[in-house]
């Protein structure tokens, strides 16, 4: 069997109630087969960068995986899909957003999944709570530069 991977993974929900769905979700992931949450951050809110409707709540979850990545994915879609995920345009609000932002030190770039993130680097909901728990993966400039978007602490 291979040996597990260390992914992460970011959470994000701006519609119904947005910490619970976070909640939820670290727990469903840390229930998929062959995967283990090691660590999760905090919950951050912030405004909808890019988006609209309510503010989001963000985290990220370290997990150990030996999933695949494409299954990973369609595993993380199958709880999005079960806490009622809609995707009736590009960036519209949400009950449950996953996006598997690392797979090891794996690059793809195939039309269904590119990992690393594309948009990581940009966004401090993703940035911040990834630096709480992997502080070695955000490059100190990355942080600063996107320290004007507004996030607070939720828990
Ligand atoms: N996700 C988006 C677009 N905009 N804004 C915030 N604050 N949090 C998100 O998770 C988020 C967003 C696309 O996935
Ligand atoms: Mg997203
Ligand atoms: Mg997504």
């Amino acid at each position: 069997m291979r040996d597990p991977v260390t992914a992460y993974v970011a959470l994000g929900a701006n519609l119904g109630k947005p910490a619970q769905a976070v909640c939820d979700a670290l727990v469903q992931i840390g229930e998929l087969p062959e995967t283990k949450v090691v660590r999760h951050s905090s919950l951050y809110r912030s405004a909808p960068v890019d988006s609209s409707g309510p503010d989001y709540v963000n985290a990220v979850a370290e997990i150990a995986t030996r999933l695949d990545a494409v299954e990973l994915l369609r595993q993380l879609q199958l709880i999005e899909t079960a806490a009622g995920r809609e995707r009736p345009y590009r960036n519209a609000p949400r009950t449950l957003d996953l996006d598997l932002l690392l797979y090891g030190g794996a690059r793809i770039d195939s039309a269904r999944l590119q990992v690393p993130h594309p948009r990581m680097g940009e966004r401090a909901f993703v940035l911040v709570p990834l630096a709480e728990i992997a502080p070695g993966l955000v490059p100190p400039g990355q942080l600063d530069a996107v320290s004007g978007q507004g996030l607070t602490l939720l828990k």
